[in-house]
């Protein structure tokens, strides 16, 4: 059975989530990282980073919540949460799972953190301005990101808008982003992972 390394205040509530979504078996363990048991080399031997989530399939250990999630889809792609690899869907698909981790999230920390003298044309993520411009292109009007077909691109781009807004990352979503975000928190899939006060 897979084995889900997680903690309940931790970005593991998002691959809670989509395991939740798809339904599928596995071990929930839980790493205290307030207690620095993420530290331990028991854990370290499963993810060296020592953060949480870490998924471990068989011999195949996944880490990072986007990347997680994105395997699950695939390992359960009879549930479709992921348009079929090859197609022109699948490009929007990486670019909404990508773009939440790689540039999204950078951007939402270090702009919490005050970090304003580096030069955004090198800087990954850019600016604040250019980012939230690409969040507010790339938000649905209407259902999902996709289209009328909820997929794991919602899981892991509205999960970090989710997350930008419960954090105070992000003060201010614009409506059309603050009705995606209630859109996304009423999946009965989201209530069941995420503390109520979320919800
Ligand atoms: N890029 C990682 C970030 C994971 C992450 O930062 N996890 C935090 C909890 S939300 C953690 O494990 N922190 C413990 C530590 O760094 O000591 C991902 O997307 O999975």
């Amino acid at each position: 059975m897979m084995k889900h390394y997680y903690h309940p205040m931790s970005r593991a509530v998002t691959t809670d989530w989509m395991l939740r979504e798809l339904d599928a078996p596995h071990e929930q363990i839980v790493v205290d990282f307030m207690t620095g048991e993420n530290n331990n080399p028991a854990y370290k031997a499963v993810n060296p980073m020592g953060k949480i989530p870490a998924l471990v399939d068989g011999d195949t250990v996944v880490t990072e919540a986007a990347a997680i999630c994105a395997y699950l889809a695939d390992k359960f792609a009879d549930r479709g949460l992921a348009p079929p690899p090859g197609s022109t869907a699948r490009g929007q698909y990486y670019r909404y799972l990508f773009f939440a981790g790689s540039t999204l999230e950078p951007m939402f920390t270090a702009n919490h953190l005050g970090l304003q003298d580096y030069d955004a044309r090198s800087t990954g993520w850019g600016d604040l301005e250019r980012c939230m411009a690409t969040v507010e292109a790339m938000t649905p009007g209407a259902d999902w990101a996709l289209g009328a077909q909820f997929t794991t691109a919602d899981v892991v781009f509205g999960g970090t808008l989710d997350f930008a807004v419960q954090f105070g990352w992000l003060k201010s979503p614009s409506p059309k982003v603050a009705a995606y975000v209630k859109r996304i928190k009423a999946r009965p899939a989201y209530r069941a992972t995420h503390p109520p006060e979320w919800h």
